[in-house]
């Protein structure tokens, strides 16, 4: 059985949303970062980086909210990759954009950079709108793990404004947030 050690209010509800696309059984396992339950020694040893959400299944550990999805993905192909060795490739390329150019400059944001977090929004948000000029979904038609990483770190109020203002992420953005599957990862 597939673990996931988190909470639904932490970045496990990413890992979560993708277990729920795929149908694969999975527990969760509760582990609140706010009480500083990452911090034991038996938490430690799982993911020295002190962080959820974990994935474990048959002694298998990965780390990495994103790293993760991909994981899943490949254990339920139907449901969240695409078919193709380049469109395999476009997956992780989105994967990492969204963390080097969108989760980077969230998180300096909340440290109070605002000025250069703001130029490096607008322009990322621009990139993104101009690929979905062209496209419903990132990669293929169909909705894969690739805007479920997207999307799940575009998630959080701070970029809100920035997804309302660009008209082709903003119904990209509808499309994948009202997904029944995200319902579930958070308990909705
Ligand atoms: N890049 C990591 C970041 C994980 C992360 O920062 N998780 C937060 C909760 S959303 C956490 O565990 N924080 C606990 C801490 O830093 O002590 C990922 O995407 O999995």
């Amino acid at each position: 059985m597939i673990k996931i050690y988190g909470t639904r209010d932490s970045r496990a509800f990413r890992c979560l949303w993708a277990l729920e696309e795929s149908g694969l059984a999975y527990e969760l396992i509760p582990v609140d970062w706010r009480t500083r339950e990452t911090r034991t020694p038996e938490f430690l040893a799982l993911n020295p980086n002190g962080h959820v959400p974990v994935f474990e299944q048959d002694g298998l550990v990965l780390v990495e909210s994103l790293a993760i999805n991909l994981h899943i993905s490949q254990l339920a192909p139907d449901a969240l990759s695409a078919a193709g060795s380049v469109d395999q490739s476009h997956i992780i390329q989105w994967t990492i954009w969204a963390m080097g150019e969108l989760e980077g400059p969230h998180d300096a944001a909340n440290r109070g950079e605002t000025d250069v977090d703001d130029e490096l929004r607008q322009r990322a948000l621009g990139v993104l709108d101009q690929h979905l000029e062209q496209s419903p979904y990132l990669v293929s038609e169909a909705f894969t793990v690739a805007d479920l990483n997207v999307a799940s770190v575009l998630m959080r109020p701070k970029y809100m404004p920035y997804v309302s203002n660009h008209k082709h992420v903003d119904a990209w953005f509808k499309r994948s947030a009202t997904r029944p599957a995200l319902a579930k990862a958070l308990g909705r």
